[in-house]
């Protein structure tokens, strides 16, 4: 049922095995059904990376939009067509390296879209190379030695701006379903950072031996908070909701 709002032939996606990536694409197709988006109400705007891959695989109005562009290219067709529910699927990479200036402004204007995260903590299509998301210390294609930069939290800049903000993980999958639901009814900037494991080109570098070993430190490393104003880095919840 969840499935009408993906084109069969683009099934099964070319993630890898064991990529947290499509249990996001389930959870954001579930929210539509929870909310009873008609496929002609919807539009995907997605960037370039493996999330970014994302608006290829809807049957619905979707724009694949240049590296780190798909917040503007959404914000233009809100302006145009202030009916339609506009939804950024996207990289941590896309969003908060290249693209962040982008977000600044549209959290600042508070555009009426929703931006979904994919926040993998590397550039996983190109390799696993190290993004303003990967945790200082952290051995990458780039930083063999450990991450040596503070890793960006957008958690306060989107505050600043008095954005609804939400984070999850693929592991607290129900929780997820919640953050979107949540963020998509949402009238104003919305952002959903969901945390999610890259185990080809992140996890295998970082010792683990398989992808449910990488899904389990979610279980491990984070927990929910039902009523946060404002949430801890261990926390997950949904700090705006009207
Ligand atoms: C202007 C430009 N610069 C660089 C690239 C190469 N590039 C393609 S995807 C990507 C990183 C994607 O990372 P992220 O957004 O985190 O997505 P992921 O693959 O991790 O899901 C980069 C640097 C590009 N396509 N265009
Ligand atoms: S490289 Fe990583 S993010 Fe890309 S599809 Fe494979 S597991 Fe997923
Ligand atoms: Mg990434």
């Amino acid at each position: 049922m969840l499935s009408k709002y993906l084109k069969k032939e683009s099934l099964p996606t070319p993630w890898c095995p064991g990529c947290g990536n499509g249990s996001i694409l389930r959870a954001v197709c579930s929210a539509f059904n929870d909310l009873q988006f008609e496929k002609d109400n919807v539009v995907v705007v997605s960037g370039i990376g493996c999330a970014g891959r994302s608006a290829g695989f809807f049957d619905l109005d979707s724009i694949h939009a240049a590296h780190g562009r798909s917040v503007p290219v959404a914000e233009g067709i809100k302006m145009v067509n202030d009916a339609l529910n506009v939804v950024v699927l996207s990289g941590d990479g896309d969003l908060l390296g290249i693209g962040v200036n982008h977000l600044i402004h549209a959290s600042r204007r508070n555009s009426n879209i929703t931006v979904v995260c994919f926040s993998n903590e590397i550039y996983g299509l190109t390799g696993g190379q190290s993004a303003p998301t990967t945790p200082t210390g952290t051995k990458t294609l780039t930083s063999p030695d450990g991450y040596n930069e503070i890793t960006m939290d957008i958690q306060p800049l989107l505050k600043s701006h008095n954005c609804f903000y939400a984070k999850s993980t693929v592991y607290h999958y129900k929780h997820l379903e919640q953050c979107l639901t949540a963020a998509l009814k949402y009238d104003g900037f919305s952002f959903v950072d969901v945390k999610v494991q890259c185990i080809t080109n992140n996890g295998r570098r970082l010792g683990f031996n398989n992808a449910t070993e990488m899904l389990l430190q979610f279980k491990e490393n984070y927990m929910i908070n039902e009523r946060p104003a404002f949430l801890e880095p261990e926390e997950l919840g949904i700090t705006k909701c009207s």
